[in-house]
């Protein structure tokens, strides 16, 4: 019998490598014989994506922190309630590049707001639904910098061009949420090649399939 279909998010940095994984990821579940839809946030539905140019885009002064952590809760309930939930009552697999945990190192730890409050946001907006389990890609700050800059050069969006102290307070916050929730959250060493990432997410999560 096939085991049901699961929720999974890959959270980490900028240039730790979600994107590129995530392909490959997919790939071996459906090799496994399921169905998978690969998402991101903010983003995935065609309201949060709208919305992720709001919060992208333009002046690092555009949001405060409130008004920030209100739309990334509003993206994410169009997303969970017009694609992830659907997709899982389909029987179908779901990857989200991005979920929740960003919005907790993010705007909780990084810009200074309650995590008790992001989660209650995280209620109201998506009924609370958690991921079955969260791949935090953790890559070493010199090394994420090199394969962002080497993408982007200095192009960075509102969020990403951030100080290093943000994204250390970000950094520290996903790596207590693997401590917290170890059973949910596994960090996966981003380091090394492509394929050698590769195996170490897909043994995150071979108990599944
Ligand atoms: N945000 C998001 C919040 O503040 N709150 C929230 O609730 C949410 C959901 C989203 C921004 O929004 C913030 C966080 C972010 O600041 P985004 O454009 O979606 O921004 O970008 P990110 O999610 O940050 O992802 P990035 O695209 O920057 O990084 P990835 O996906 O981790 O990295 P990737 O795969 O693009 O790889 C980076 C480069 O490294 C190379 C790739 O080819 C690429 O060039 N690379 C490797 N090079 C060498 N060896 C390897 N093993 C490599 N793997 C990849």
């Amino acid at each position: 019998m096939m085991a049901k279909a699961r929720f999974l998010s890959v959270e980490g940095g900028e240039g730790a490598g979600k994107s590129t994984q995530i392909g490959a990821l997919a790939s071996a579940i459906r090799d496994a014989g399921y169905e998978v839809v690969v998402t991101r946030e903010p983003g995935g539905t065609e309201g949060a994506e709208a919305i992720r140019q709001l919060l992208l885009d333009g002046a690092a002064t555009r949001w405060g922190a409130r008004s920030e952590a209100l739309l990334f809760a509003a993206a994410r309930s169009d997303h969970v309630e017009r694609l992830i939930k659907p997709a899982l009552a389909e029987g179908k697999w779901v990857i989200s590049d991005r979920f929740l945990d960003s919005s907790r190192a993010y705007q909780g730890d990084g810009s200074g707001l309650n995590d008790a409050d992001i989660l209650k946001l995280h209620e109201i907006g998506s009924q609370g639904l958690l991921p079955d389990r969260t791949l935090m890609l953790e890559l070493p700050e010199d090394e994420a910098n090199r394969r962002a800059a080497r993408r982007d050069g200095n192009a960075a969006d509102r969020i990403g061009g951030r100080d290093r102290i943000f994204h250390h307070r970000v950094h520290a916050a996903f790596h207590r949420f693997a401590q917290q929730e170890p059973h949910r959250v596994k960090i996966i060493d981003a380091s090394g090649t492509f394929d050698e990432v590769a195996r170490r997410m897909a043994a995150a999560i071979s108990d599944y399939l």
